[in-house]
């Protein structure tokens, strides 16, 4: 069977893993088949990986989906668990999985502490720019002037450039894609998983339910449409002027 097909992934989730909860249009789901490609690609061994997730709807791509060992613990401390059961076992392969939310707000201390010591996990961070799970409300990561349920007139503050924060912390493998950019995430999810040291990838997902249909982008075609289009290779972004950059997001590998 080729490896990295819906075929051969299936043999990852478990039983009833459909549906899924996800709202149509989530893209955590292609994250969700993104990290499984990347793992049946590498040949690696499911039952040597353990998966750690918050709450939030991010934290749902593992668990209960996986057919392997997943923690699903509190919002905002899956690194914290993660590095816990690293140390326990280093032999386990330990992927955290998380949202903007989870991992960037109330779990950002631990995120910028594990980049510092460099500790040898992975962690996806699927970011849709809201707190998708909970009714909308602004995170770390909402672009400024977007609107959500707590700053229905546009959010004031400025964001986290969440991928360039890590990197400044230490990570030593940081790159950032999109759901609509699958093959490149692919392959980045596979470095991420075979580097020794803390690897950090940013995800950028789309949520149409709470954020794209107060932002005018109420169907998940037109925000992958808008990923495809705002998105921009660091390659790229260096003949581009100040101006030209101010909307677009910066793709690639920022640390490697
Ligand atoms: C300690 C704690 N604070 C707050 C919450 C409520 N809560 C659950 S999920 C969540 C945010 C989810 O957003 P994110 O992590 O971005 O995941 P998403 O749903 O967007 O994928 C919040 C605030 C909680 N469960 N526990
Ligand atoms: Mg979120």
């Amino acid at each position: 069977m080729n490896r990295g097909t819906t075929a051969s992934i299936l043999q990852y989730v478990r039983p009833k893993a459909f549906p899924t909860p996800f709202c149509a249009g989530c893209g955590h789901g292609i994250l969700m088949g993104a990290i499984l490609r990347a793992i049946d690609q590498l040949e690696l061994d499911f039952s040597r990986l353990l998966f750690v997730s918050g709450i939030g709807c991010a934290g749902w791509i593992p668990s209960p989906h996986y057919n392997t060992d997943t923690l699903h613990v509190t919002h905002g401390r899956p690194v914290a668990f993660a590095t816990g059961a690293k140390l326990f076992n280093p032999e386990l392969t330990v992927v955290v999985i998380g949202g903007d939310g989870d991992i960037a707000s109330i779990g950002g201390n631990h995120l910028i502490h594990a980049a510092r010591r460099n500790i040898n996990l992975t962690v996806i961070c699927a970011n849709n720019l809201i707190y998708g799970m909970t009714g909308g409300q602004v995170t770390p990561t909402t672009p400024r002037a977007a609107r959500t349920s707590t700053t229905p007139t546009g959010n004031p503050e400025p964001p986290f450039d969440l991928a360039r924060l890590v990197a400044a912390a230490g990570a030593t493998y940081v790159a950032r894609y999109s759901v609509w950019h699958v093959r490149p995430l692919i392959a980045s999810i596979k470095k991420a998983l075979q580097h020794t040291g803390f690897s950090f990838l940013e995800v950028l997902s789309t949520c149409p339910t709470q954020f794209g249909r107060r932002n005018e982008q109420p169907t998940p075609a037109g925000m992958l449409r808008s990923l495809k289009q705002n998105c921009v290779t660091i390659q790229r972004a260096r003949e581009l002027s100040a101006a030209e950059l101010a909307r677009k997001t910066i793709i690639g590998e920022f640390v490697s």
